[in-house]
């Protein structure tokens, strides 16, 4: 007998590739994802999941895995020349704090067990709007949908010439993962609660910043930042003595910082003219790549790959190009509101005031993209 089940050729294994992809095979779609890095693994440290995106996780049968290896802390603090300015409890919301290799290794897993065929050194070229994906290796393939979640750079997306404006952001961040290090902590700064987010700002004399964020018992994420434009400040491996100087209570961890190489990033905002042409579409940060401060860049991704999978599903072959325009009319706007709020923080630096998340900055993360009412108007 053939294989009559729907099939889709994903280009990128990311957080947006890898969760398209589980969802999409859970939905009976026959999925493949082409992975242009050697080996599959995820760069970077840390990250902040909120419900968005953990309701996506439920729906794919994985948030006990991820809740293994993740925590909540009691509060999200905010501080300013190391004066306390909120701590936010954030009671009866959902969110988790952990490490992206375990994020990673969650979806992976997620995505195979759902029976996804997961190609590592398989780069894409392009795609067309017919349903044509092209490969680095000059082989190409047809599929009933492709989806381009290949990244900031996207090859899918430039092979369609979707237009795009992009905006880069003047300050930006080099991220660690490195031991909790609590006792020493503890020892140094006996009043504080060494389990909360603690965003640490100094904006005067000088703009640096550490988002100090616990991953799990073991494991901290730390994020320093400063201006591209402030050379020792964004130096990397990071000048110790001018960190230290600024955040003494953080030498310890500093300290390990230190010692590893690390890459400092800079931040951008991209907007596209439309996300799908034809059978091709894109999500994550192919699509509206932004700037971290709101942490909803992977939350988007997942969130839209999620909601993407549903609509691509309950449509026809026939119908699917309308129902991408409309899956886009319906979950772009939230998306749109996301990018200016993180963007505006970053432009701004208003994080360093604390109480976040309330109003506009906090509408992402209550978002759940899974509940099919949720664009019900209620009277
Ligand atoms: P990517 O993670 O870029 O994945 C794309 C994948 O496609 C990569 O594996 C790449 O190798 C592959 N690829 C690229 N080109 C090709 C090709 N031609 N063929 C095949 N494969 C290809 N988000 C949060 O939600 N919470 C946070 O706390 C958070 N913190 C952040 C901190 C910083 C400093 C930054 C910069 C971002 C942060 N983000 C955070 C954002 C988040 O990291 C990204 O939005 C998210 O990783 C995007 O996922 P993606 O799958 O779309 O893209
Ligand atoms: N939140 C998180 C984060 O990693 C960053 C920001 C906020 C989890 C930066 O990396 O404000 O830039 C931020």
């Amino acid at each position: 007998m053939t294989d009559r089940r729907r099939r889709a050729e994903i280009s990128g294994g990311g957080f947006a590739g890898l969760t398209a992809a589980a969802a999409l095979a859970q939905m009976g779609w026959s999925v493949r994802v082409h992975e242009k890095a050697p080996e599959l693994r995820t760069e970077g440290a840390g990250i902040v999941l909120w419900n968005n995106s953990l309701q996506v996780i439920q729906k794919l049968g994985a948030l006990p895995d991820l809740m293994s290896k993740s925590m909540t802390p009691p509060a999200y603090e905010t501080r300013m020349n190391n004066v306390i300015q909120s701590q936010e409890t954030l009671d009866g919301h959902r969110w988790r704090t952990l490490t992206r290799p375990h994020l990673y290794e969650t979806l992976l897993i997620a995505a195979r067990e759902a029976g996804v065929e997961v190609l590592a050194g398989s780069e894409v070229t392009g795609a067309t709007a017919e349903g044509v994906i092209t490969f680095a290796d000059g082989s190409s393939a047809e599929a009933d949908l492709i989806i381009g979640a290949d990244g900031v750079g996207s090859a899918v997306r430039d092979s369609l010439g979707i237009p795009l404006t992009r905006e880069r952001s003047r300050d930006g961040i080099t991220r660690f993962l490195v031991p909790r290090r609590k006792a020493e902590l503890q020892a140094l700064e006996p009043d504080t609660e060494w389990d909360n987010v603690i965003d640490f700002w100094n904006l005067d004399p000088r703009v640096l910043r550490v988002l100090y964020t616990p991953a799990n018992d073991e494991e901290l994420y730390i994020a320093l930042m400063s201006p591209a434009a402030d050379a020792d400040g964004s130096r990397v491996p990071i000048d110790l003595p001018l960190w230290t100087s600024v955040f003494p209570q953080l030498a310890p961890v500093l300290e390990v910082a230190a010692e590893t190489p690390g890459k400092y990033y800079g931040y951008q905002t991209t907007r596209l003219d439309y996300w799908s042409d034809g059978k091709v579409v894109v999500i994550g940060d192919a699509a509206h790549a932004m700037c971290p401060a709101l942490a909803q860049g992977a939350g988007s991704a997942m969130q839209n790959a999620w909601t993407l999978a549903v609509a691509a599903t309950a449509a026809s072959d026939a119908d699917l190009p309308e129902a991408l325009k409309e899956w886009e009319r319906i979950e772009r706007p939230l998306t749109d509101r996301t990018q200016d709020r993180s963007q505006w923080y970053a432009d701004t630096r208003e994080m360093a005031k604390g109480g976040q998340f309330t109003g506009e900055s906090f509408e992402a993360a209550q978002y759940n993209p899974t509940d099919p009412h949720r664009h019900e108007v209620h009277a």
